[in-house]
């Protein structure tokens, strides 16, 4: 089992924790105190790529692809279900609520008349609507956010280790991009690389699997999703499969880099069988987004996993 390698904590080790690390390590303790005494659920969604520097004084870096589409509608849907939210997600990335503003120009929606500034006629339903869905749940969305891969893993340990308290209630979407390749913090020099030394010849190291020390220590109790992203339709299935098999956790949810906003297959260690999950043109002529359904079929999973694990 690959928790008896110990790279994982040689990573931590090796890796310094982020900046604001303890500031946000207790938010996110009050956050879960608070949740376990109301004994509400807590979903914790991570978005997002992560980066890998290449430099100490970062001017270059690795990025994985994410734009946090996934992330940020699943949190809004979690919010809408019930759930408490723990948002890690990608500094800049999609963020729930905001999401909807993006590329739209706030200027273009407001009427400015000499004794008053009120948002347009045309836009007041919309935005009416999306500010009473953010009013209505933002004191039970927590964001945190990082960059690079060494804050994620530092931050994702902490969170799973503060969700212990929530024991079954807790669930855990890892919906993140995060790199498998990375350059130790010792093998990464301080300075800018200089292009007058010729053309760069990169080598990183694989990053320890933190799946499994996950579901084995950080969060033993709780309910936890993790997704796999191929490009390559052959290999889904028996990835997401591979995935589910070496770290013992609860679902796997595969999708393809081209049709991951459509179609996802979810196999389940409590059922032989995948299940897929794809939008029909109707869904998709009526704004139905695929998180939606991800979101209503998880939480199906979850009552019961929470029947069959609850104490007391
Ligand atoms: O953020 P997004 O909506 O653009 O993409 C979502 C996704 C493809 C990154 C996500 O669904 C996913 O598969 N995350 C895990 C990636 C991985 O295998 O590391």
């Amino acid at each position: 089992m690959a928790l008896e390698d110990p790279s994982w904590k040689i990573f931590f080790e090796e890796n310094p924790m982020p900046i604001g690390f303890h500031e946000n390590v207790n938010l996110i303790k009050e956050f879960c105190q608070q949740a376990a005494m109301k004994k509400n659920r807590v979903a914790l969604v991570t978005s997002g790529g992560t980066t890998v520097p290449l430099e100490q004084n970062t001017v270059r870096f690795i990025d994985n692809f994410s734009a946090g589409t996934r992330g940020s509608s699943s949190a809004e849907y979690f919010l809408e279900a019930g759930y408490q939210v723990i948002f890690l997600h990608r500094s800049k990335s999609l963020e729930p609520y905001f999401r909807h503003l993006v590329g739209k120009n706030i200027f273009e929606m407001i009427e400015v008349s000499p004794d008053n500034v009120a948002v347009g006629k045309k836009h007041q339903l919309e935005l009416g609507k999306l500010a009473e869905k953010y009013q209505r749940h933002r004191c039970d969305l927590l964001m945190i956010s990082f960059s690079t891969l060494s804050d994620y893993l530092w931050l994702l340990q902490a969170t799973a280790q503060q969700m212990q308290i929530l024991g079954p209630l807790a669930l855990l979407y890892l919906a993140a991009a995060v790199s498998d390749f990375y350059i130790p913090a010792s093998q990464m020099p301080c300075h800018k690389i200089q292009s007058s030394g010729g053309p760069l010849s990169l080598s990183l190291q694989l990053v320890p699997k933190m799946l499994a020390p996950l579901v084995t220590l950080w969060a033993p109790n709780a309910f936890i999703v993790s997704f796999k992203l191929e490009t390559n339709e052959t290999l889904l299935e028996t990835k997401s499969n591979e995935a589910l098999l070496k770290y013992h956790h609860h679902v796997v949810i595969g999708n393809l880099l081209n049709s991951r906003k459509v179609h996802v297959v979810l196999v389940d260690s409590n059922s032989p069988n995948a299940e897929e999950i794809r939008l029909s043109s109707s869904d998709l002529e009526n704004g139905i987004e695929i998180e939606f359904k991800i979101v209503e079929n998880l939480k199906i999973r979850h009552d019961q996993y929470y029947a069959d694990h609850k104490t007391g």
